[in-house]
């Protein structure tokens, strides 16, 4: 397998390499001139000179572009663009962005540089692109899951992506949204004999109803997992898999 770095010269994209090259993967480190990628992956086999790198090359953009699996490691604000610029060769292939724009809106929004619609625009287009992307595999469920946030909540997409998560590992998914009151998700969850409860936050626990609502689930019989910032989406189906 074969892996493209797109503006691969920065600080992230030569550690990516040099980590993806060490586990034995080909990488191409990529930049908008040619010279500048050859320049890079040099230097990489110069650095590390005690492994075996000689699967990284360096060449522009469009040579990156090629490889099976393409990221996309520039600067947040020239990551689209970018990636833009070789659109033809990303065409169905799996691109991944080091950027977290969510990150950045956050930032940018609660120093009051940007309006609350601008961040609305954003959240709305994770919610499209979350659609587009979720999967149903065939198959027997591995149980029933319901996911959302508990009273005090807003924040919607930690639990749709925790949901297109779950769905996409099988399981027969719930998604209620945001600040479902306790005595209504219980009700729900006997309804749907649910086997598992997903709570997701983005606010420390100690600023929402996360305590009241997940013991309200326990006592009816339902395994509870609770996560927020910090914990990712493979610790979620880790955890969930574990009965
Ligand atoms: C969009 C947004 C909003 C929108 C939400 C719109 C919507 N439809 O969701 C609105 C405008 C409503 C909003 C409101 C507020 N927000 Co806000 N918001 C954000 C923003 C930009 C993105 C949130 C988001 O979706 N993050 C992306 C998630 C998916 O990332 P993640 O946390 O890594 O999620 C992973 C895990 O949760 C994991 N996961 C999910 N479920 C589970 C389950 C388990 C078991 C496991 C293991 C893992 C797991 O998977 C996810 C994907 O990897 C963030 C910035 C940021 N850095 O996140 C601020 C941010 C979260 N908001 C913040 C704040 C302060 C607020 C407000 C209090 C502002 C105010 N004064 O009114 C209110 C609170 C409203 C409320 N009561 O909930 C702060 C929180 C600071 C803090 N630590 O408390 C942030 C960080 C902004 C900032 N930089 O200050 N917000």
């Amino acid at each position: 397998m074969k892996v493209g770095i797109l503006g691969g010269t920065g600080p992230a994209g030569r550690a990516l390499a040099a980590r993806l090259a060490d586990v034995g993967i080909d990488v191409v480190i990529g930049s908008r001139s040619a010279e500048r990628g050859e320049e890079i992956s040099a230097g990489l086999k110069e650095k590390w000179a005690g492994r075996d790198f000689a699967q990284v090359t360096g060449g522009d953009n469009e040579a990156a572009a090629e490889a099976d699996i393409v990221i996309v490691a520039t600067p947040w604000d020239s990551a689209a663009t970018t990636a833009a610029s070789v659109a033809a060769p990303l065409e169905g292939k799996v691109v991944i962005s080091m950027a977290n724009a969510l990150a950045r809106v956050g930032d940018e929004w609660s120093e009051g540089r940007i309006s609350v619609a601008v961040e609305h625009r954003l959240s709305a287009i994770c919610e499209r692109v979350l659609a587009r992307i979720a999967v149903h595999p065939r198959g027997r469920p591995r149980g029933v899951a319901v996911v959302c946030t508990p009273p005090g909540e807003e924040h919607s997409l930690p639990a749709a992506m925790a949901a297109v998560c779950l769905r996409s590992d099988r399981w027969q998914v719930h998604h209620l949204g945001t600040q479902v009151p306790a005595a209504d998700l219980v009700a729900l969850l006997r309804a749907v004999r649910a086997d598992l409860l997903v709570l997701s936050l983005c606010h420390p626990p100690t600023e929402v109803a996360v305590d009241a609502t997940a013991g309200a689930a326990a006592e009816a019989g339902v395994r509870v997992l609770v996560g927020g910032p910090g914990q990712t989406l493979p610790q979620l189906l880790q955890l969930a898999g574990r009965s």
